[in-house]
């Protein structure tokens, strides 16, 4: 192939590199009013009076807007597919607040510090309700967060604060655990965790010359966003438009509408542009976070180490509101029980409220916590029964052929549909992840080491490798699976129409976050029309120029619109090959070095054909538009592989390598899959060691800024090698699957591993710390 499977330059790249004004908020509206959210100091409370009398007095505010001013409308902050499989839950403003952050009140003013001093002069008076931190209390039900009757559409229990509920079988678990030679159990859990996508949530809003609604904003789901904001503003779909610009990350951050609304409110209250840009400190006390489990897995096994039974129940904490939990914890389900083959499954998962900030969409969807559970057992597994942790996945996990149950029973709130594999490299992923990360030279070092500390008993030393020092090196490793899109739900649309010097504008509603879709999409279209990828303009995304895409989330853009613009690619194709044969009087045409080709020998080239489609004979523009909704999301597979030197005088571990090994079919841009695995291996390194929210007693998040939150950044980051093995997935474009999510869920269990490996402490819940690691090397 010409273009597919290339490292091309990012069609936005030059643009990016020159600081160009392409983000959200670049472009300067004329005197807009800058906006502020007083955010509410107690965790639980019902507002029993809020005064804006002094802060409407302060010259240069405009509006003060409180629950006062809007109808009390239940809705979900999730931008998912319609209608949403999470909680109806949340109002714009509400007379109740549920985490120290919630919204009180929206001040719109000439300036960002009137409107930050117009916050202090609201008056609320709040009648403290008892708060509820922890979601095994939260459960018994003593305090509620949300009314409401059970059976609720997807508000499963509010009377014991279940916001949603999942509880599967196939087979039957009891039996196979009862059948199986060996048992084992094991309970894990992982903390809230912060996207920090550089660019904050940030939305600007005016009204055009038709007194349309008009919202540029740093949005995945620019569709949902209009949808959502229609619904809770009342108005009307047709009369609102939404940009998505450039995009400074999201990592399903900004798969909610969280901002939008709060502007398009104050623009459609005083009729004057609105801009709102978050903190970074509101960024974690009141946008998303990554859901909080406890995952606990009983696991059987035959003599012949066969899995026969997977048991799993989730406890997820959603925090105050419930957008996402339902479907995070599908996938934590359905992404770890499918990667293995195990006939029996169960899954009993209940994600419940607290008074703690809202989780939501995070990169990985839950899977990240399922395999981090699923991961670690296995490597508990391998070491009691005395197996190499790569021979026991081996003789597990899924190939191609085989069928995947549990996809059909867990879809994302309705029914699955079946999944089959049609493609796997998760062998040469492993093969290769062992040879470069060393892994039998490693082992054999770490339990000569092990083997020599025993008899020497500790003590101190320098040299690392050298075991009389504290030093202790270790290898781990972990298998993950993800999927590609969601089947069944996920739609793309593209349209793309011809221009007289054979460039091609391909307009697109999916979302490019940075992950760099846009280039892969132009990809797909220049190879199709055999064009360099230079010919294809892309335009993403506007809610009026551009057709319907779900957004940009569940690994869904390469593969779902991918495909559409693979069909609207070969729609072009044809007519340009129409118009060829009108033209040249031919009936065998082809395509060929940027030419049609007459079989009789005569050609014209493509900027020929269009001009002549434009002003002579017949005239037409080239052009096609085609949508794709997939039924299969085939799995992306990985195999990630961690390096550690654990010092047992400190507790301090320090990841030395990663090697991350992925299947993600027929790579269709080199440079951007690499840049999508070297991205994700830091956020699992900050979940595995250095990311965790704190919070205080009365429920504030305690680390709201990068000084106390710590996530990886270039002088922390050990060696990294990806690699990709390739496959061709016969469903997806050219044979891609998809890459944004896979290579996340690896590296967090592959590090705890290697920890135990290196010094035979098992942590089981998330952060490792060095206080953790030292009372495991104490007891
Ligand atoms: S966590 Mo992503 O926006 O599916």
């Amino acid at each position: 192939m010409k273009v597919v499977g290339h490292a091309t330059a990012r069609v936005d790249g030059l643009a990016l590199a020159k600081g160009k004004p392409v983000f959200a908020d670049d472009l300067h509206l004329p005197g807009p009013l800058h906006l502020k959210i007083l955010r509410s100091p107690t965790a639980h409370a019902r507002i029993a009076r809020i005064d804006a009398t002094a802060a409407l007095r302060l010259r240069g505010v405009a509006a003060v807007l409180t629950h006062e001013d809007f109808r009390p409308h239940l809705y979900t902050t999730a931008g998912q597919g319609y209608p949403e499989p999470s909680p109806r839950d949340t109002r714009i403003l509400d007379e109740r607040v549920r985490f120290v952050g919630d919204r009180v009140a929206f001040v719109a003013a000439e300036s960002i510090e009137t409107a930050e001093r117009a916050l202090g002069l609201i008056d609320v008076e709040y009648e403290q309700l008892p708060a509820v931190f922890d979601p095994e209390e939260a459960l018994r039900g003593e305090v509620l967060l949300h009314e409401g009757k059970s059976g609720d559409p997807f508000l499963h229990d509010p009377d014991r604060n279940v916001a949603s509920r999942i509880s599967e079988e196939i087979g039957d678990v009891e039996q196979g655990l009862l059948a199986a030679k060996h048992v084992f159990e094991g309970r894990y859990s992982t903390p809230y965790v912060q996207h920090v996508h550089i660019e904050p949530h940030v939305a600007l809003s005016w009204l055009d010359e038709n007194e349309r609604l008009v919202i540029r904003t740093a949005t995945q789901v620019p569709f949902h966003v209009r949808r959502i904001v229609a619904e809770v503003l009342d108005f009307p779909v047709g009369r609102i438009r939404v940009i998505k610009p450039r995009i400074g990350g999201g990592f399903g951050g900004k798969q909610e509408i969280i901002c939008e609304e709060v502007c398009a409110a104050v623009t459609l209250r005083t009729g004057r542009p609105a801009r709102i840009e978050f903190t970074r400190e509101e960024e974690f006390s009141a946008s998303r976070s990554r859901h909080p489990q406890l995952v606990r897995f009983r696991a059987g096994l035959d003599e012949e180490l066969r899995l026969t039974a997977l048991d799993m129940e989730i406890l997820q904490n959603s925090g105050a509101y419930g957008p996402h939990s339902l479907t995070v914890m599908s996938v934590t389900a359905a992404k770890t029980l499918a990667l293995y083959r195990a006939p029996n499954l169960r899954i009993e998962a209940r994600s419940v409220y607290t008074n703690l900030p809202p989780a939501g969409a995070y990169r990985g969807y839950g899977a990240p916590q399922g395999f981090f559970a699923l991961e670690c057992l296995l490597d508990e597994i391998a070491t009691e029964l005395d197996v190499d942790p790569i021979e026991l996945r081996h003789r597990n996990y899924v190939r191609e052929g085989d069928e995947v149950p549990i996809a059909r029973r867990l879809g994302e709130g309705r029914e699955g549909f079946p999944v089959k594999i049609r493609s796997s490299g998760m062998s040469e992923c492993l093969e290769e992840g062992r040879r470069l990360i060393g892994w039998d030279e490693l082992r054999t070092r770490a339990s000569e080491a092990r083997a020599a500390t025993k008899s020497r008993g500790r003590s101190s030393g320098e040299a690392a490798g050298d075991t009389s020092g504290p030093l202790r090196r270790g290898v781990g490793m972990a298998l993950a699976a993800q999927g590609s899109g969601i089947a069944g739900i996920d739609m793309g649309a593209a349209f793309l129409k011809m221009n007289e010097d054979a460039s091609f504008n391909l307009c697109i509603g999916a979302t490019d976050l940075g992950t760099g879709s846009d280039t892969a999409l132009a990809q797909i279209a220049a190879e199709v029309l055999e064009v360099p990828v230079e010919r294809i303009l892309v335009y993403s995304s506007d809610t009026d120029l551009t057709p319907f895409d779900a957004g940009a989330y569940a690994s869904s853009t390469t593969y779902v619109s991918g495909t559409a613009v693979h069909k609207a690619a070969t729609r072009v194709r044809e007519q340009i090959l129409d118009a060829g044969r009108r033209l040249l009087s031919s009936a065998g045409v082809r395509l060929e070095g940027g030419r049609v080709v007459a079989r009789e020998g005569g050609s014209m080239s493509l900027e020929e054909i269009c001009t002549q489609t434009f002003y002579t004979a017949e005239q037409e523009q080239i052009m096609a538009a085609a949508s794709h909704m997939s039924f299969h999301s085939p799995p992306p597979f990985n195999a990630t592989f961690a390096e550690v030197e654990v010092d047992t005088e400190t507790g301090f571990v320090r990841v030395l390598r990663i090697v991350s090994v992925t299947d993600a079919g027929r790579v269709i841009n080199p440079r951007m899959a690499e840049g999508q695995a070297e991205g994700a291996i830091p956020q699992s390194l900050g979940m595995a060691l250095s990311e965790f929210m704190v919070f205080g007693e009365g429920g504030e998040v305690l680390n709201r800024d990068l000084e106390r939150y710590h996530i990886y950044t270039a002088i922390d980051m050990p060696e990294v090698v990806v690699r990709f093995v390739q496959t061709e997935e016969p469903t997806g474009p050219f044979g891609a699957k998809a890459v944004a999510e896979i290579p996340i869920n690896g590296p967090a269990p592959a590090v705890v591993n290697a920890v135990y490996n290196a010094c035979g402490v098992r942590i089981r819940e998330l952060p490792l710390t060095p206080e953790k690691v030292l009372r495991g090397l104490e007891s």
